[in-house]
């Protein structure tokens, strides 16, 4: 039974902060807001991609993390070097659930193997340079790649081996393209930065070296989308069905020559903000493809974003077509939303993702009549909170040399302006929102509490605090959270489940949280709060 009175938001802010020391109490106490409008109507400002105080048990991840496991650990045909310890090499390896579909037997796929150098200490005394190179000549000679990337663990900037001097060195060799990252897992203060050295990597490296301009119509390329559990399949399927054609994904199920071609593409449509929206700048400013925001997480959300790509290229036939597809798909869709709200409506869920599903998902839940009280990322920015627009300072990253000298004027068949700017302003008054995101707390309840870098004694206590429903989240927080007697869902791998983006995939979703929040195995444990019932009073949500 639920409710007995409805907690103070701020009470529970300030009974998480209670037990830290004064200095990390006021530090946390910036990452952790409640959810309000000011009288302009202007959302708080939150504390964000900050260092980790140490000794708090955070749940994020590392630099090398974001760049190798993150943005190129999906692609299907180069081959993905780690420098470094067995163990950074090996816990990337398709744990993410990444997955992938070779277009043909003939089509390499790298994705099942782990590549490594398996660094030992004579490396690390010795240096790892020799080992590196013939760590590139053996998968040369096995593999025959059409591209070859390094990605360096710790040990590596600490011994100062070149990867970099490595890669020119090796290309120059073989005469395939080879690359390196800097990706070190202490860079930054989380995996956000290894997005950023990896989007600048495949910009500086990759994008534009294949200029041909295939025959298709609809011409988009699908940044931030990586293929979890199949999502990325499932959103083939529905723009394949419009009649939209992807040039290229960043990079679920993705090639290298993809990647060579993307700049060819009419529009760049932004899944994962955070870990991409530095290739659409660059992509904007480079090749003039002009960038929207788009979100295939939620059937509404699906329906939304084929709209507004449709608004785009502001063709009646495109527009009649992405319509009739819609109204084929929901029927379904709408059937079981319907069916599992039964079961589901005014439940109370609580998300902690890492940089945008935290977001996202809370679309599927209100499908389903379901709340979200609190949630937060792990490493998103400020715009991933409060939206793009209110913060000023965005801007392209000079790390990015090639972006300096306007292409444009040299070659203008090639890097053409999508629109004239009289065109794009007349779409952005039709409402194509141009480098727009919104954010996730503008979409969130008022009083729902925001939590950024979530700790684990914080998730420990929320669960006591608010006793949810259901928690999303990921592996390091699964079992506790279970033994709490709350179910864990995560939204990162999905478990065992998926694809959750789409139409299909909403399906999906209803039913597997409904097995969930329904499900009687978890009367079968004893909560802390069975065993003191002081704890048992559980929260309204108003
Ligand atoms: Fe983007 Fe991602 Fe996410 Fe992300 Fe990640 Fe991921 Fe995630 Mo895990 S790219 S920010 S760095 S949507 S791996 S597919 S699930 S934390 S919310
Ligand atoms: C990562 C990858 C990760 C980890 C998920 C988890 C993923 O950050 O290195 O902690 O369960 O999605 O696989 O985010």
């Amino acid at each position: 039974t639920r409710p007995v009175k409805p907690l103070d938001p701020e009470k529970i802010k300030q009974e998480l902060l209670a037990k830290y020391p004064p200095k990390v109490a006021r530090k946390r106490s910036k990452q952790i807001l409640v959810n309000k409008k000011d009288e302009d109507g202007k959302i708080p400002s939150i504390g964000a991609n900050v260092r980790t105080v140490p000794g708090i048990i955070t749940q994020r991840g590392c630099s090398y993390a974001g760049c190798k496991g993150v943005i190129l650990g999906p692609t299907r045909d180069i081959v993905n070097i780690t420098h470094g310890p067995i163990g950074c090499g090996f816990y990337s390896w398709l744990t993410r659930r990444n997955q992938t579909r070779p277009a043909s037997d003939q089509d390499d796929n790298f994705m099942t193997y782990c590549f490594s150098t398996d660094m030992q200490d004579e490396d690390i005394v010795f240096g790892g340079e020799k080992k590196l190179k013939s760590a590139i000549q053996e998968a040369y000679d096995a593999f025959k790649p059409k591209a070859i990337s390094i990605f360096s663990t710790c040990p590596v900037g600490l011994i100062g081996d070149d990867v970099h001097a490595v890669a020119r060195e090796m290309k120059e060799k073989l005469g395939i393209n080879i690359f390196g990252f800097s990706c070190e897992g202490y860079r930054g203060v989380s995996q956000s930065a290894g997005h950023h050295i990896a989007n600048n990597g495949i910009f500086t490296h990759v994008v534009g070296k294949d200029d041909t301009i295939k025959d298709a119509d609809y011409k988009i390329n699908l940044l931030g989308e990586y293929n979890i559990g199949g999502d990325g399949f499932e959103i083939d399927r529905i723009l394949d069905a419009c009649g939209i054609s992807v040039v290229s994904t960043f990079s679920g199920n993705s090639t290298y020559d993809q990647f060579a071609n993307s700049h060819t593409a009419d529009l760049n449509t932004v899944m994962c903000h955070r870990s991409i929206n530095y290739v659409a700048d660059m992509m904007e400013l480079k090749y003039g493809i002009p960038w929207i925001k788009i979100n295939f997480i939620g059937a509404k959300s699906t329906a939304k974003s084929l709209r507004k790509i449709a608004a785009y290229f502001d063709e009646p036939a495109l527009i009649k077509k992405v319509e009739m597809v819609i109204e084929r798909e929901m029927p379904e869709v709408e059937a079981v939303s319907e069916d599992v709200k039964k079961r589901c409506e005014g439940k109370v869920a609580m998300l902690f993702v890492g940089g945008s599903r935290a977001h996202h998902y809370q679309e599927l839940f209100r499908e389903i009549g379901m709340k979200t009280v609190s949630a937060g990322y792990e490493f998103a920015h400020r715009d991933d909170y409060e939206g793009r627009a209110v913060i000023p300072d965005i801007k392209i990253d000079a790390d990015s040399r090639n972006i300096e000298e306007l292409d444009i004027e040299k070659d203008p068949e090639k890097y053409r302006p999508r629109k004239t700017p009289e065109e794009m302003a007349s779409l952005a008054n039709k409402g194509v929102p141009f480098k727009k995101y919104d954010g996730m707390m503008p979409e969130m309840a008022e009083g729902s509490l925001i939590i950024d870098d979530v700790s684990q004694y914080e998730t420990e206590l929320l669960l006591k605090i608010y006793k949810p429903d259901i928690y999303c989240a990921g592996i390091k927080e699964k079992y506790a959270i279970q033994k709490s007697g709350i179910p864990m869902k995560q939204l990162h791998s999905y478990d065992s489940g998926g694809p959750y983006a789409g139409f299909k995939g909403a399906i999906n979703f209803y039913k597997e949280i409904d097995r969930m929040v329904n499900s009687n195995v978890w009367r079968f444990l004893e909560a802390p709060w069975q065993s003191h019932p002081e704890l048992s009073a559980k929260y309204v949500w108003e």
